[in-house]
């Protein structure tokens, strides 16, 4: 029988979109659930009681919760097609410590950018720059973090180029200019049908982000 899948997700977010990646790489066919999130589905609450968040991967009837988890689960159920690991327990280690960084560093300090100002905005945005050229460090010559194929570090951190124009003008600088090695990563990454249809519009992210700033209260 053929397996059912169901990816609990919700449009412009990262999280969500490294799920979308890493099933568009291996080809599976899933049904696309978009949860609403300030009225979570009892799918959702049931799925992921602990931390009631998308995304949530199902695979008959089982949930896997944690967008690196999920894109971990993937690559291992269907590992006959583009593996996004290193056969070398070294490598897998090291991939799994810049995908951490990511998640601990890239959207922390992204959100404080378009969530704060002055000097607290100035401080996000140093902070952001400085992980990216963490990053440009470890990816040196390689086309992809992953080697020569894309790899579970560039599935966690692409997401994120969808939100940087949004980074970018609320921060008021260019990643292009200050990380230009990273730009052209996303460039090769976003090449990628995978990638390239998994990914929101920069443009309409920069405008849901203003009218949530606004629900929120904060100019
Ligand atoms: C983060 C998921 C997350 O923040 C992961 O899957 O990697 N560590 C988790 N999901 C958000 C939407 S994206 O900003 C979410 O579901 N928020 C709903 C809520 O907090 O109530």
């Amino acid at each position: 029988m053929a397996d059912k899948v169901i990816l609990l997700d919700s449009g412009y977010s990262p999280f969500g979109m490294r799920g979308r990646i890493a099933l568009a790489e291996k080809g599976v066919h899933y049904e696309y659930k978009d949860e609403n999130l300030q009225e979570k589905s009892p799918l959702l609450l049931k799925s992921n009681p602990v931390h009631k968040k998308i995304p949530v991967l199902i695979r008959n009837g089982k949930p896997i919760c944690e967008s690196l988890i999920i894109i971990q689960y993937i690559d291992e159920v269907w590992n006959g097609k583009s593996p996004l690991f290193s056969q070398d327990p070294y490598e897998r280690a090291k991939a799994r410590f810049w995908a951490d960084f990511v998640d601990k560093k890239i959207y922390e300090c992204g959100t404080r950018i378009w969530k704060t100002k002055g000097d607290a905005r100035e401080q996000a945005k140093m902070e952001f720059l400085d992980c990216l050229k963490l990053l440009e460090g470890e990816l040196g010559e390689k086309p992809y973090f992953g080697g020569n194929n894309l790899g579970f570090v560039d599935v966690a951190l692409v997401s994120f180029a969808c939100w940087f124009y949004t980074y970018e003008t609320y921060g008021n600088f260019s990643i292009e200019e200050e990380c230009p090695e990273i730009m052209a990563w996303v460039k090769r990454c976003t090449e990628k049908e995978s990638v390239f249809k998994s990914l929101g519009d920069p443009q309409k992210i920069y405008e849901s982000v203003g009218l949530y700033k606004k629900f929120l209260g904060i100019e």
